[in-house]
């Protein structure tokens, strides 16, 4: 078997971890397993804006702290190892590079914001070409906002918010790793997200909770933005 398709015996059920959270209805659940089961293909990468890929299909960005695990999430989501490049160095993903899954949805790795040490420049051309692209890109649906469940809320991430807020992009909040926070943490981590998101209208309502390494969170995950996608 290759290693294209995600695997359903990866990870527990993610009900059974969140304690009844997070129950999407079982078609959706379908719509979900099936799309992500789809070839995905890397298909472009930008280094400046004016080298985007000419608007197509709806698009689903993953966006969120330098290291938090944007990379390593869609490789969980789409069921590759080595898909998008995930690294223990912050600051790997220093481009928009764009997957094409099933023809039906495009995903995109953002650079990561917030990693200090980048040069001066190249980290302003990141955050730059970051917020064009999130202010200006016709066929962005969506933005899937990382927070690490480990670390506290910084003030980059605020401020991205802020900026999606202002910029009318709809974005909802993922937390990562939650498999390196104790229960009673990740529940404190989520009340204190889900606060956040009811003061920021165009946030999704839905906090979701996810663990790459743990496979949780991938099947509900995947049911929601199976909705984002073209139709079979
Ligand atoms: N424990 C744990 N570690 C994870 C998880 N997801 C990612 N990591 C680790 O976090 C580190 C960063 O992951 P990446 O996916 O490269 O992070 P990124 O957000 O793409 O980082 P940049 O491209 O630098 O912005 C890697 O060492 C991953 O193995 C997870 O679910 N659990
Ligand atoms: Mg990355």
């Amino acid at each position: 078997m290759d290693d294209h398709a995600p695997d359903p015996a990866h990870g527990p059920a993610d009900g059974a971890l969140l304690g009844g959270e997070q129950q999407p209805d079982p078609e959706q659940v379908e719509a979900g397993r099936l799309l992500f089961a789809a070839e995905c293909r890397f298909f472009y990468a930008a280094q400046r804006l004016d080298q985007l890929p000419e608007p197509g299909l709806p698009e689903v960005a993953f966006a969120g702290r330098s290291n938090v695990g944007k990379s390593t999430l869609i490789n969980a989501l789409t069921g590759r190892k080595a898909l998008a490049r995930a690294s223990n160095t912050p600051g790997r993903t220093r481009q928009l590079n764009f997957f094409d899954l099933g023809g039906r949805l495009t995903l995109v790795d953002m650079p990561g914001y917030g990693y200090a040490q980048a040069a001066k420049e190249i980290k302003e051309d990141w955050q730059g070409l970051m917020f064009e692209y999130l202010r200006g890109r016709p066929t962005l649906r969506r933005v899937v906002l990382l927070l690490d469940s480990r670390i506290e809320l910084k003030a980059s991430d605020l401020a991205v918010m802020d900026l999606l807020d202002r910029a009318a992009v709809t974005y909802q909040l993922v937390l990562t790793k939650a498999d390196g926070v104790r229960p009673g943490a990740l529940a404190r981590k989520q009340d204190e997200v889900s606060a956040l998101i009811r003061k920021h209208p165009a946030a999704h309502p839905e906090l979701f909770t996810t663990s790459s390494d743990a496979g949780l969170g991938m099947e509900t995950l995947r049911a929601e933005l199976s909705g984002l996608g073209l139709p079979a």
